[in-house]
C-alpha cells in the first residue's frame, strides 16, 4: 500500500468509500475489505453507517494502529458546542476512542467558518481526532480555511476523477501542504465502459477502473471508491504492481469535461 502524505497524516493511498452502503452489507464488505488490505474506510455521520462501519472494523481483527478511519461532521452540526457532541456521537457509533481524520463534509455559510474551525481544532486537541480536514471546498474556500484554521488541515475530500478536471483545487491542496481524497473516483462506474481506459489497460492487463485508480494514486491523490460487491475490492486495491507513462496520464487526463460532475446539491458551494 502506498501513502499520501500531508501536514504529518499518512492516508492510505486506496480507501474504502461507504457512501450509501448500508447495514449487514456495509459491515460485510468493512470487515471483507480489510481482510483484503485496505486500511483507510471512509464513513460520515450522513450516511448512518457509523455504526455498521465500526461493526466491520471489528470483525476484521486488524489492529486499531493500522487502520485509518475518516468520518465527518453534517453541516448542521457546524456550531462550536454541536460539533463536539456530533464527534462524540460519530465516536461512539463507531467504538473507537479517536478517530483518524476528522472533516467538515460540506462548507455551511450559516455558520461562521472560523467559528467551525475553531471547534474542529479544539476537538483535535482533546484527542478526539488525530487530523483534521475538509471536504467539498472550492480554492477560495481551502484558501479561508487554512488561514482561520489554528490546527493544520490535512485534505480537501472533493469529486475527482478523469471526466472532472480539478486541477486548481488539486493545485491549492498542494500549495498548504494538504492532500485532495478523491470520492466517486471511478466515476460511480462509468469508467468501465470507457475505450480509453480500457485501451491503456489491455496494454497493462489491467481493467478501466485500475487505470483510472493509477492515475489517480500516480498524481499523489487518494482514492475511495465505493462499492456494495466483493469480487470488486480486489479490482480497486490492485493497482499498485504497474505505471502509467507521461502520455498515457495525458490521454486520461484529456477525458474531464465541463459537464463532468456527478454529484451536485443545492446546497453545493460555487464549483472552481
Ligand atoms: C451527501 C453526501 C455526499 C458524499 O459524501
Amino acid at each position: 500500500m502506498q501513502f499520501v502524505e500531508a501536514n504529518g497524516a499518512r492516508i492510505p493511498a486506496i480507501g474504502l468509500g461507504t457512501w450509501e452502503l448500508r447495514g449487514r452489507t456495509c459491515a460485510r464488505l468493512v470487515e471483507q475489505a480489510l481482510k483484503l488490505g485496505y486500511r483507510h474506510i471512509d464513513t460520515a455521520q450522513i450516511y448512518e453507517n457509523e455504526r455498521e462501519v465500526g461493526e466491520g472494523l471489528r470483525s476484521s481483527r486488524v489492529k486499531r494502529e493500522q487502520l485509518f478511519v475518516t468520518t465527518k461532521v453534517w453541516t448542521t452540526h457546524f456550531a462550536p458546542n454541536d460539533l463536539e457532541r456530533s464527534t462524540k456521537e460519530s465516536l461512539t457509533k463507531l467504538r473507537l476512542s479517536e478517530i483518524d481524520l476528522l472533516l467538515l463534509h460540506w462548507p455551511n455559510p450559516q455558520v461562521p467558518l472560523r467559528e467551525t474551525l475553531g471547534a474542529l481544532a479544539r476537538v483535535k486537541k482533546a484527542g478526539l481526532a488525530r487530523h483534521i480536514g475538509v471536504s467539498n471546498f472550492t480554492v477560495a474556500l481551502i484558501e479561508e480555511a487554512v488561514a482561520g484554521c489554528p490546527e493544520p488541515l490535512v485534505c480537501d475530500q472533493v469529486e475527482y476523477h478523469p471526466y472532472l478536471d480539478q486541477t486548481r483545487v488539486k493545485q491549492a491542496c498542494a500549495r498548504h501542504g494538504m492532500a485532495l481524497v478523491a470520492y466517486s473516483p471511478v466515476a460511480k462506474g462509468r469508467v468501465k465502459n470507457d475505450e480509453t481506459l480500457a485501451r491503456i489497460g489491455k496494454t497493462h492487463g489491467k481493467t478501466p477502473a485500475q487505470v483510472c485508480l493509477r492515475w489517480l494514486v500516480q498524481q499523489n491523490v487518494a482514492a475511495i471508491p465505493r462499492t456494495s460487491r466483493i469480487e470488486r475490492l480486489s479490482e480497486n486495491i490492485d493497482v499498485f504492481d504497474f505505471t502509467l507513462s507521461e502520455l498515457e496520464m495525458q490521454h486520461v487526463s484529456a477525458l474531464a469535461s465541463p459537464k463532468g460532475r456527478l454529484t451536485d446539491f443545492g446546497f453545493a458551494p460555487k464549483w472552481d
